[in-house]
């Protein structure tokens, strides 16, 4: 599988992050909500007009127009650093307690700059792709007509068909439909370059089978039945097959495919879709969260290390950092998204 041979990359770039200092105005804001005012709401993407679709996709590339400040190699401009931060952690922040948290300070991170450098004005958009899924009809392609690929309004869609080597396929996933370079939207190859690790186009590779069962609203159903935290993020992981569907996985490999940008562990956030993908999966904790607040805002658990279920657990304590693109935080202060160091509501 693309994102476990990534895994051992990622390790040895991991280790160059970890001692980033926290800012000082992360220690002193906690759960202060009077220091989010006026919170951005995220809307589904299909709830935004034309018009703030346009400004949403100008803003990316805005941030591709902006030179990198996060010293990693590799990273040319802005859009650049946050894919080249999540792979630099890629091996400490899958399977583990604190995935789904630290991916949400990584989109606000993202949405943050977006809004701060880019003048966007909006909150992070979000792709509920379970709107989209025929679990009924798993060879069906509707859910790639679906607003969010547009060619003149959306991403953009597929790429041409190529035929995965062995090597490229270890898992030997069937049913890829492309993983050429995309060729309509704002992210074609004459307008947009994923630079980090190597330059490359943008590539999608869709398979109708993943995104159908995947994104499977009966799927949401259960992650949002589970009954504490470590449940819940585990269920929103599964286990890293192809036997067995996992929400995380929809996007990632419904999009990404053998070949496409976001279906690799190093250059998924490579793909804009990425943050959409994301901002679903991180409205599906904030919806997990409101059933109980109380409790929710204050609950963590699972393994620090990977896959190490009957290891030691994350606490509320527990640190993580996005390299140099914002302060450290710890999972406390990250599972309020209107606490202070997050700022944003649905
Ligand atoms: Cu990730």
């Amino acid at each position: 599988m693309r994102f476990s041979r990534i895994l051992e990359l990622g390790c040895i770039l991991a280790g160059l992050f970890s001692g980033a200092a926290a800012r000082p105005q992360d220690e002193l804001v906690t759960e202060n909500s009077s220091a989010c005012k006026n919170p951005p709401k995220r809307v589904e993407w299909r709830q935004l007009s034309t018009t703030q679709r346009k400004q949403y996709l100008d803003a990316v590339l805005c941030l591709t127009k902006k030179n990198a400040t996060s010293g990693i190699t590799g990273a040319v401009n802005r859009f650049d650093d946050h894919q080249a931060v999540h792979s630099s952690q890629t091996p400490s922040i899958h399977w583990v307690g604190h995935f789904i948290l630290w991916h949400r300070y990584f989109v606000a991170t993202y949405e943050k700059a977006l809004r701060t450098e880019c003048g966007y004005t909006g909150g992070q958009p979000y792709w509920d792709w379970s709107l989209d899924a025929q679990p009924a009809n798993l060879s069906s392609t509707k859910a790639y007509s679906t607003a969010i690929f547009d060619p003149t309004t959306g991403f953009g869609g597929n790429g041409d068909y190529m035929q995965p080597s062995v090597e490229q396929n270890p898992l030997n996933i069937t049913g890829n439909t492309g993983g050429g370079c995309v060729k309509t939207g704002p992210f074609i190859p004459s307008a947009f370059t994923v630079n980090y690790p190597t330059p490359d186009c943008l590539r999608r590779d869709f398979i109708p089978w993943i995104i159908n069962s995947f994104a499977d609203p009966k799927l949401v159903a259960n992650v949002l039945a589970q009954k504490d935290y470590t449940s819940f993020a585990r269920a929103i992981e599964n286990v890293p097959s192809f036997d067995q569907p996992n929400i995380h996985g929809s996007g990632h490999f419904g999009i990404g495919g053998v070949l496409g940008t976001i279906g690799s562990a190093a250059e998924s956030p490579g793909d804009p879709l990425f943050y959409l993908h994301h901002a679903n999966l991180d409205r599906i904790l904030w919806t997990w969260q409101q059933k109980d607040l109380q409790t929710r805002l204050n609950q963590v658990g699972g393994p620090i290390t990977p896959f190490d279920y009957s290891g030691k657990n994350v606490t509320l304590d527990f640190q993580i950092n996005m390299g140099r693109l914002a302060g450290n935080a710890t999972l406390k202060n990250l599972l309020n998204t209107t606490g202070g160091t997050l700022c944003y509501t649905y």
